[in-house]
């Protein structure tokens, strides 16, 4: 993993910092929640957490402007937090139920906010790489200057559909951040076992796509790769890779019986790398806020994240008549999208 080189000299202000702290505990939070739930069987069918990569949505967001989309994976908990969607929608659909963000009939895995510019939440590995890409293709066709962050795994870089897009992106010059969030195992499959070489973030080189490896366990600079990519994007030179190396610690989903590494690597990485710890410490040493400061910051979280939890135990769930609805499009969605947009 790369060395902390922003963490001596935080290219952001306190109040940023705190931010980063508070954004990242939500997250972390939330997921030891939903992870709670789920053992009470609460949540049924998968759950995907997010802890340990929090840093890396975190930054990027930063990153973001008003109006820029997303879109990931099945692992989309802290996508959603991170771009502002309410915590008490997102465990209501964990938990299946009405006040959930799909009305309790997608789940973990299929979410979405048009307010918030939220894509999903997609199942199938590899499949949102170009679904990014036809995002950040009716940006370019509008001729607006936003920007699509297209989030996907290690394991997701080797599927032929990422390099399709690879070339069409390229060749088109879309706006489009490809994130791969390279967490080291692709299920329980580590990148060495699977991958032919070790730095993902050069293989859109013989696309002409430049990419960039980051240490996604320091939100800083996870942010200033960010704003240099959003910057090229945003200049109309086409899309960028950020190959940002993270560490999940919990297993791939609930049902991980995680064989395949030891639990003391999980430890080194929690005690040594954790990027909320990191932040902590920033503040703490850099006398940006005190113990206590950051006490109330946890008391916040923990409220905010037990109301999201009451909240989806008492939101009934879905009417059956709802099996029924949301399946086709009622109106047409592409000049309902151009009249919003323009
Ligand atoms: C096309 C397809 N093949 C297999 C699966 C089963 N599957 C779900 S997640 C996963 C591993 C993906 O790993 P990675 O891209 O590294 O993402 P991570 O889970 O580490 O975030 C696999 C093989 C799937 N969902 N879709
Ligand atoms: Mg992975």
């Amino acid at each position: 993993m790369a060395a902390r080189k922003a963490a001596e000299k935080p290219n952001v202000s306190a109040d940023d910092l705190k931010q980063f702290y508070r954004d990242m505990l939500l997250i972390r939070r939330f997921e030891e929640k939903a992870g709670q739930l789920y053992g009470m069987g609460l949540i049924g069918g998968f759950c995907h957490l997010y802890i340990g990569q929090e840093a890396v949505v975190v930054g990027l967001e930063s990153a973001a402007e008003e109006g820029d989309k997303r879109i990931t994976t099945y692992r989309d908990h802290g996508h959603m937090l991170a771009c502002g969607m309410n915590p008490d929608g997102v465990m209501a659909e964990l938990t299946g139920r009405e006040g959930g963000y799909s009305k309790g009939k997608g789940g973990s895995m299929h979410m979405f906010s048009r307010e918030k510019h939220f894509y999903g939440g997609h199942g199938i590995v590899g499949a949102n790489v170009p679904l990014g890409a036809g995002l950040a293709f009716a940006d370019k066709y509008l001729e607006n200057d936003r920007v699509t962050f297209t989030y996907f795994g290690d394991g997701a870089a080797n599927q032929g559909q990422v390099y399709e897009t690879f070339n069409m992106a390229s060749l088109w010059k879309l706006p489009v951040i490809f994130v791969i969030e390279n967490n080291q195992y692709a299920m329980g499959t580590s990148q060495k076992r699977s991958t032919s070489t070790e730095d993902i973030y050069t293989r859109g080189a013989p696309f002409g796509i430049p990419g960039e490896l980051v240490d996604g366990m320091d939100v800083l600079a996870v942010k200033e790769a960010g704003e240099k990519a959003v910057a090229h994007c945003r200049e109309g030179k086409g899309p960028y890779i950020l190959e940002v190396k993270t560490y999940r610690y919990r297993g791939h989903s609930m049902s991980d019986p995680a064989k395949y590494r030891t639990r003391e690597e999980v430890q080194k990485m929690r005690d040594e790398k954790d990027p909320i710890e990191h932040v902590r410490d920033l503040l703490i040493s850099g006398k940006h806020a005190s113990e206590d400061d950051l006490k109330a910051i946890d008391k916040e979280i923990k409220e905010i994240v037990n109301a999201s939890a009451e909240f989806a135990k008492e939101s009934p769930e879905p009417d059956p008549s709802e099996l029924w609805t949301d399946i086709y499009a009622d109106d047409i969605p592409q000049g309902a999208a151009v009249e919003e947009d323009a």
